[in-house]
């Protein structure tokens, strides 16, 4: 094998027909609501990237503390030969894994964003010459094709925080999808933000600068120059609130006045009401037991838990 392979399972328009199908369904419910995936396009990468830079945006530094002090433990539980990485963009959080497995012959990362997987894969494989690196463009939301004859045992990695992204019963197929993909031997690597204080939580999604506030509102300008709507994020503010309930932060956008968008490319006019909300992201976040029986639910077993060390993330490790 080549030491870089590129692999596309998405279809060059399958992702301009997934966001006309989403804007059509999730505009015209009421709530309203969009699925999260739609804020990363260049621009809305760029402002994640500056929100895990913000002071009160904690998981990406409590996440990569666990990996930087975990790392061995994470290898000698795994003995991983092939590491794949769901949702990987720049992949820089997984070097400190990578660094760790001595035994690591490929590196199989997973994204919608091919140049952030061709981008990732320059600097790997510059730092690794022995590794191959077979990235593919995918969805992984909707199953998983890996690439044949990647050597075991296999850890999967889904870091982040991102299945909190997921709607409940969304996480529970999401999972029992890819315990259908692993065989005895391999593991799952998962990062779950979780439960603490509203006084913490709350100010991660709704900072001082208003980077979420324009990381939130990036989704309008993606449907405005995807499908040529006309919204104005002016009209439109920030909401952040934690629902205690299901224990999730959900992420909205408020009208400010009643608003009227075109939507061209779907022959669609949207009306918001003066105070109507968007749901444009729901971040769940976890416990140990609730860790522990969803992913017994998919027929995974936990067998590792480890947190940062202010107890604010966690990382598990699951094996079929
Ligand atoms: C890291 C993608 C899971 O839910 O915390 C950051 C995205 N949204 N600020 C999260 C996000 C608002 C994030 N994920």
């Amino acid at each position: 094998m080549s030491p870089f392979v590129l692999t596309r399972s998405l279809p060059p328009d399958a992702t301009a027909a997934a966001l006309r199908a989403d804007v059509a369904q999730g505009l015209t419910r009421s709530p309203k609501e969009l699925p999260p995936k739609w804020f990363y396009d260049a621009r809305g990468s760029e402002l994640f990237d500056e929100i895990t830079l913000l002071p009160e945006y904690y998981p990406t530094r409590a996440e990569r503390e666990i990996l930087i002090t975990r790392a061995p433990d994470i290898a000698a539980a795994s003995g991983a030969r092939t590491l794949v990485e769901l949702g990987s963009g720049s992949s820089d959080k997984t070097r400190h894994l990578i660094d760790a497995l001595p035994g690591l012959e490929a590196y199989v990362p997973v994204d919608v964003s091919e140049s952030a997987l061709t981008g990732a894969a320059r600097t790997l494989l510059a730092e690794h010459p022995g590794l191959t690196v077979h990235a593919l463009v995918a969805d992984f939301q909707y199953g998983l094709a890996l690439p044949p004859g990647l050597p075991g045992p296999r850890l999967l990695a889904f870091l982040g925080g991102t299945i909190g992204n997921l709607l409940p019963p969304e996480r529970a197929a999401f999972l029992a999808g890819l315990r259908a993909r692993l065989a005895p031997g391999d593991a799952l690597l998962l990062g779950t933000d979780l439960v603490k204080d509203p006084g913490v939580l709350v100010p991660a999604y709704d900072d001082a600068r208003g980077v979420t506030a324009a990381f939130n509102k990036n989704v309008l300008a993606v449907i405005n120059r995807e499908l040529g709507a006309d919204f104005d994020p002016g009209d439109f503010d920030h909401v952040a609130l934690w629902d205690a309930r299901q224990e999730w932060i959900e992420m909205r956008l408020r009208a400010r006045r009643a608003v009227v968008a075109k939507i061209p490319a779907l022959d669609l006019a949207v009306h918001f009401a003066a105070g109507e909300e968007l749901r444009t992201e729901v971040s769940a976040k976890f416990r140990h037991e609730g860790v522990r029986a969803e992913l017994a639910a998919a027929g995974l077993e936990l067998t590792h838990w480890w947190t940062d060390r202010a107890g604010r993330f966690a990382l598990s490790l699951s094996v079929p």
